[in-house]
């Protein structure tokens, strides 16, 4: 299957006629491919955002919802298309795409379509100089969009359902790891009825591409979710462009778990925690801090029900554990644990390669549980993304603050406690832009979603989405 590019309402090819392959990671095998873009065809799909601008930015926000419901609603539609498009692109269990992945797609839709029609502006009186100042939040006008593989349409539509619904025509790129869903979303939009140009999506690599997004000196604004090396490099690019930056980068997160918390909730969504879509997200509790009075009982408790869950093909309804998403990340995966033993850890389960019947060369891993000795080592510094967590005990509150800290990541935090104080002074404490108190990954979308330190600058979600892709300018009236 040939993928192209979706560029004022219509799918064409690259002007170079230049391909790269689309692997399904369950089976190891090319299965499409996917334009390789030049800057040429960023700049085509540049020329037909900034065509569609003057006419969107100036549609009536009723008429921008109506729009957006409408997407809303057909990806709810198609769920079981996308969901099953999803899991063959990416490897994922296909019971998550049509439960998280593909739902959310629809909402974020959803909701922006409502929020836009609640956004406010400001009004500010200066009280005894008979001025009156009202600020007014404009859409920015052509803005690039760069999403990861690991939630490919479910982070893709995060930042152009927002996008859109404050009036910006987009560019926007998926990963050339997972483009499929966000193919297939350029139907969908014009199925809805969205005007030519507003959204133009087009494929390739990040240095290419995604380069060229970033780089173009008309797209006025970048939000960008993906790794830390590459938000750094794009933050050194557009930022001599004074070019407004969000970027949502990498997580290395605690889950610290005290003795008090309701053991067996901690446990079933610790295990969630840790390996939900093969470990690959962001927001996964990847270093598991226990009090000692319970270390022992939670090692043999966790290792018990880790070892049941099935790493098997995404398309079977009992996998728990699909593909990860392509052979090199199976590799840096995989070399993590090859160093665990040499910096001291314990492999407690898992750390093998799984070769699934009939799908042999598909990229397989166990869910890897490491006992480590040591926070600062390796395996606790560096983002892994994938199937493998550490745990490690710790006796008090300052100690394991001082563990959750001492990285250079700051995106989420877990705490399981059922004491309010210690719940009330370790959440402010913690460096994390999202803290978790007895859940996990429980999200409303009106909150703001970003992190701190290496995890990136900005935030997304709600109102703060919407005051990122419009520009504020304060009018002052003397009167
Ligand atoms: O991310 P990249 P990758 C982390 C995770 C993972 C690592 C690398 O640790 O192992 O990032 O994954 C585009 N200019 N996360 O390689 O390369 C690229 O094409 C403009 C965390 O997928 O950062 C893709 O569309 N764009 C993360 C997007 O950026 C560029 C989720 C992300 O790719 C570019 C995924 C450039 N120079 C990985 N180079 C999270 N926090 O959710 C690449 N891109």
């Amino acid at each position: 299957m040939t993928i192209k590019n979706y560029i004022n309402g219509e799918f064409i090819d690259p002007v170079d006629g230049n391909y790269i392959d689309n692997f399904n990671p369950s089976i190891g095998e090319v299965y499409g491919q996917i334009p390789n873009s030049s800057i040429e065809d960023v700049e085509l799909a540049y020329k037909a955002a900034k065509e569609a601008f003057p006419i969107w930015s100036k549609t009536t926000l009723e008429e921008r919802s109506r729009i957006l419901l409408k997407v809303a609603d057909l990806i709810t539609d198609k769920l079981d298309f996308l969901a099953e498009a999803e899991t063959k692109d990416n490897g994922k269990p296909l019971s998550l795409a049509k439960t998280i992945d593909i739902p959310r797609a629809s909402s974020n839709f959803r909701f922006f379509a409502n929020a836009i029609t609640q956004f406010p502006s400001e009004a500010h009186e200066s009280v005894g100089l008979n001025a009156m100042n009202f600020t007014l939040r404009h859409p920015i006008g052509v803005v690039g969009c760069i999403s990861p593989w690991n939630l490919p349409l479910y982070l893709f539509t995060w930042k152009i359902a927002p996008a859109i619904a404050a009036g910006n025509c987009v560019v926007a790129k998926p990963s050339e790891v997972t483009p499929m869903t966000a193919y297939l979303l350029g139907e969908i939009c014009n199925e809805a009825g969205l005007p030519k140009g507003v959204l133009n999506i087009v494929h390739g690599l990040g240095q290419t591409t995604g380069q060229a997004i970033v780089e173009h000196q008309s797209i006025k604004a970048i939000s960008f979710t993906g790794g830390t090396a590459t938000g750094a490099h794009i933050a050194r690019t557009a930022a001599p462009m004074f070019k407004k930056l969000s970027l949502e980068l990498g997580g290395k997160n605690p889950n610290i778990i005290f003795s008090d918390a309701d053991y067996d909730e901690m446990l079933a969504t610790t295990v969630k925690s840790s390996f939900a879509n093969q470990g690959q997200i962001c927001l996964c509790g990847s270093r598991i801090f226990v009090e000692e009075t319970i270390y022992e009982k939670f090692k043999k408790d966790f290792v018990n029900k880790v070892s049941k869950l099935k790493v098997g093909n995404p398309f079977d309804a009992d996998t728990n554990l699909g593909a990860l998403v392509s052979k090199p990340h199976l590799e840096k995966v995989k070399s993590y644990i090859d160093i665990a033993e040499k910096e001291g850890g314990k492999i407690l389960f898992g750390g093998k390669k799984v070769t699934v019947l009939g799908s042999e060369n598909g990229y397989y891993l166990q869910p890897t549980v490491i006992e480590i000795q040591d926070n600062s080592c390796k395996l606790n510094q560096e983002e892994i993304f994938g199937p493998v967590v550490t745990i490690m005990p710790f006796k008090t509150e300052e100690e394991v603050l001082e563990y959750a800290n001492d990285v250079s990541y700051g995106l989420s935090a877990t705490l399981w406690t059922n004491n309010l104080n210690r719940t009330m002074r370790m959440t402010q404490e913690l460096q994390a832009g999202i803290v978790w108190v007895n859940t996990w990954l429980l999200r409303d979308l009106r909150t703001p979603f970003g992190g701190v330190k290496a995890s990136g600058v900005g935030r997304e979600g709600g109102f703060e989405a919407l005051r990122f892709f419009t520009e504020p300018k304060n009018i002052c009236i003397k009167y």
